[in-house]
């Protein structure tokens, strides 16, 4: 290993994007993730770190995305992608971490000569690196920095401008797969657009068609991607954008978006024109990678269809599939959730399919999902898609079907390949899988509602001294410290009909998360409040700043 890193030019660029003293920043579950106005200096520094995450993969490409998807405007933040466009591998993150809080340009530098030796890092391999941001105001000047990082290294960057998340996670993909037996795709926005919507018009080809489909764009990125994919679906498939001002001051994510239909469990004001009764409509996130469905009832009652149900719908259907083509003895289908996940829907899958439960996190369910030859994994928020093993890819390439039912079944399956976003969850890809199923079946949102149906539940937050004293188990289901505590929320447990809680520290914000559910609505908002307040006095909270819902 000769070559040396350029100090000279890392500490030039360095000091033109200084640390603000005062800040810890920590690689999370989402990357980095805070007031946009703050980021400067780890933009810069994670341009430096994606090029030697590069150069010690052997020059593969590395992505980088900024974004805060679903937080409001002022936020920002960033993450890397691995060279198959999985989430960055855990060990970085703690690299990403140590190098985006060097107080100074030395220690900086000294933070990267660690690094270098520590994870063997051959600096004569190239660096090449692809990103893109959302429509945030604060993303130019961030992309600006970021790209000091690249110059400091001399790494190779190709800016993919401004797209959604799951297209810069495909681009990813693309990229390292190009000339192999693993090609993913064309590594141009077209050939995803051309991918995803080439597969939708074969598996709906000769379906009626559908209703036209309500799409909230959040006022970001996601609009862009709606308006391409118009164009390719042709009259495959209706849909009527709204929330499209993306140059709008404030209006990212505010009152509409995925986050704000899970959280507040209605839809966004701005919809109501276009929701008649019976009317279906989705909400993507601030950066397009999550979604959830609606619709009104001929009472004009709202009713939810999140990622639980999406992951019902969608696991049902290839189960079917992989019956039809006479693969149910070779392929089998399984799904993963988190403990967030609606206990009516863990019990409908259980009763039809291998589930597992993991801890909150996309990267906890992608991995365990790639242990299923077919892996459906969501979360309840909607983020999610559907992964099909390499095995499993080759057996549905080279299965001869026996009868023309199992070979229409087989390209169906092989068509499903191609339209569904197999890199990260996607909430374009996540639509056309639905309105796929919803097509196949004749269902309209009532139909899909009434697979299950869900148990009332509540989700509050409880602010804490230290969030770091609470550690969980069984995939965060219980909590092992602070000792008693999980003992006491079994009790309360206990007396509610259908009852469930836990509580998890979050990986995103200073809070604590409590989750309860029950059979009556008031008894799981009653239930989650009065965790909340087990909690809130177990960690020594002051009485007079008590929440007086926190019974
Ligand atoms: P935290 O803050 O750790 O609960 C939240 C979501 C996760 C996931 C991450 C990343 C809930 C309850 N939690 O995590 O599901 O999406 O953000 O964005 O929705
Ligand atoms: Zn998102």
């Amino acid at each position: 290993m000769s070559a040396q890193l350029p100090i000279e030019a890392i500490s030039q660029f360095s000091d033109l994007h200084p640390k603000p003293g005062h800040i810890r920043f920590q690689y999370g579950t989402a990357g980095f993730r805070t007031l946009g106005s703050v980021l400067d200096s780890v933009l810069f520094r994670v341009g430096v770190l994606a090029a030697l995450r590069s150069k010690k993969l052997d020059g593969k490409t590395i992505g980088v995305m900024v974004t805060a998807s679903h937080n409001p405007e002022p936020d920002n933040g960033v993450k890397l992608v691995d060279p198959r466009g999985e989430m960055l591998e855990a060990a970085w993150e703690t690299h990403a971490t140590v190098l985006a809080n060097a107080s100074t340009t030395p220690d900086f530098i000294e933070a990267l000569e660690t690094l270098v030796k520590t994870a063997k890092i051959d600096l004569s391999k190239p660096a090449r690196v692809v990103y893109a941001r959302d429509t945030r105001p604060s993303g130019p000047a961030l992309v600006a920095a970021f790209e000091d990082g690249l110059k400091a290294l001399d790494a190779e960057g190709r800016n993919a401008g401004v797209t959604t998340t799951p297209i810069l996670h495909y681009l990813v993909r693309s990229i390292n797969t190009k000339g192999t037996k693993h090609e993913y795709g064309d590594d141009s926005e077209e050939g995803y657009f051309t991918k995803l919507s080439g597969g939708f018009k074969k598996l709906v080809s000769g379906k009626p068609s559908l209703p036209p489909l309500v799409i909230d764009c959040a006022n970001g990125v996601g609009t862009d991607a709606v308006t391409k994919i118009i164009g390719y679906l042709g009259d495959s498939l209706k849909l009527i954008p709204v929330n499209t001002a993306t140059t709008t001051p404030g209006a990212l994510n505010n009152a509409c978006g995925a986050d704000f239909v899970k959280t507040s469990q209605k839809f966004p004001p701005s919809v109501a024109p276009h929701l008649k009764a019976g009317q279906r409509a989705c909400s993507l996130d601030g950066d397009a990678d999550r979604l959830i469905y609606y619709y009104l009832d001929e009472r004009s009652q709202f009713h939810m269809l999140d990622g639980d149900k999406i992951a019902a719908l969608v696991a049902a259907f290839i189960v079917e599939l992989v019956k039809a083509a006479g693969l149910d003895s070779e392929i089998q289908v399984g799904v993963v959730q988190t403990a967030y996940a609606n206990g009516s829907s863990t019990k409908y899958l259980t009763e039809r399919l291998p589930v597992r439960c993991v801890p909150t996190g996309v990267k906890h369910l992608h991995h365990a999902a790639e242990h299923f030859p077919v892996g459906v994994y969501f979360e309840a928020n909607g983020h999610g898609t559907v992964l099909f093993s390499p095995e499993t890819q080759e057996k549905l390439e080279s299965h001869e079907p026996s009868t023309p039912a199992q070979s229409t079944a087989l390209n169906h399956l092989l068509s499903l390949t191609q339209l569904i976003n197999q890199t990260v969850g996607d909430a374009i890809s996540d639509m056309l899988l639905v309105e796929t199923v919803l097509a196949h079946k004749s269902y309209s949102g009532i139909e899909w509602d009434s697979l299950y149906v869900d148990l009332p539940n509540r989700l509050v937050k409880v602010i804490v001294v230290d969030r770091h004293a609470f550690k969980t188990e069984d995939a965060e289901r219980r909590l092992v410290s602070p000792k008693g505590l999980q003992a006491r929320i079994d009790d309360l447990v206990k007396r509610y009909d259908g009852g469930r809680s836990f509580v998890r520290p979050s990986g995103t914000e200073d809070v604590v998360r409590v989750y309860a559910e029950a059979v009556i609505k008031s008894q799981a908002d009653d239930l989650a409040f009065r965790v909340a307040g087990l909690v809130y006095d177990e960690t020594g909270g002051d009485p007079v700043t008590r929440p007086k819902e926190f019974i």
